[in-house]
């Protein structure tokens, strides 16, 4: 997969694409990353990027022009992407969706935003990474990225570790245990030094479907549990609302 990258700051990203799981993607030839400078857009000599917004207020806006250059430069044939707090929030299902495209070109704005004629004339479509506030589209741009990456074939090592994925399952992991076995008097659960592979299986699925409970009951509804974990969601809600923490 090929992804370009627009941004006032390219260097914001210099570490990001050459550093682990996505300076090896890109080493092993399985992703293209190329990080533009939106300024080498521009054609005025002071390579303007910004200006007063029309109809006044705080802030600048960025103009549309180099976008719209740098959209040709280097978006042929991509799908275009504008990073913006005023995009459809992104889930894994847009992260799938968008790993099997060929080519992605992601356009990161700063200031108060980004001239409307961008997105009318360069974007297929707006995303957020959440609602909070941010100072730009980079950090966004790089969460996309990344999470894109895991589902391309050969990026993740295992395949299992991508299929198994908790959010695949629409359920939250299970708790994790490595030495030392004991830490400040918390042991590691019996079971999983049982070697019953069978036992620790089945202890898995129940503190995955336990966490999901506890920490983000909103997934349940949607999750994908087997007849075992219907069962065992069931019997979990029923003490919990036993114990009255609900
Ligand atoms: C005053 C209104 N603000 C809009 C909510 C202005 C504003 C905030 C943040 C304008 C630009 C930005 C910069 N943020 C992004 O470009 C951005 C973003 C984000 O802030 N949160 C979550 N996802 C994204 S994707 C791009």
């Amino acid at each position: 997969m090929r992804i370009d990258v627009v941004t006032i700051f390219p260097e914001l990203f210099a570490p990001f694409v050459t550093t682990s799981l996505i300076g090896r993607a890109r080493d092993a030839g399985l992703l293209e990353i190329e990080v533009h400078d939106l300024r080498n857009s521009t054609v005025d000599r002071h390579r303007v990027v910004d200006d007063e917004p029309y109809g006044g207020g705080g802030g600048m806006v960025m103009i549309a022009p180099p976008w719209i250059r740098a959209a040709r430069e280097h978006g042929a044939g991509a799908r275009r992407i504008l990073m913006s707090p005023q995009g459809t929030p992104l889930t894994d299902a847009k992260v799938r969706e968008l790993a099997r495209e060929d080519a992605l070109l992601l356009l990161c704005g700063r200031y108060e935003g980004v001239d409307e004629r961008v997105r009318r004339l360069v974007a297929d479509e707006e995303i957020s990474v959440g609602d909070y506030v941010l100072s730009g589209g980079e950090l966004p741009a790089m969460v996309l990225v990344e999470a894109i990456s895991r589902y391309v074939p050969g990026v993740v090592g295992l395949p299992s570790s991508v299929e198994q994925d908790s959010f695949r399952r629409g359920l939250l992991d299970h708790p994790h245990y490595t030495r030392p076995a004991v830490v400040e008097g918390l042991e590691v659960p019996e079971v999983l030094r049982s070697g019953d592979h069978a036992a620790i299986e089945a202890w898995r699925r129940r503190e995955a479907v336990r966490a999901t409970l506890e920490k983000r009951p909103d997934l349940l509804a949607r999750a994908d549990l087997t007849r075992d974990e219907r069962t065992e969601l069931a019997s979990l809600r029923a003490c919990k609302v036993g114990q009255g923490t609900e």
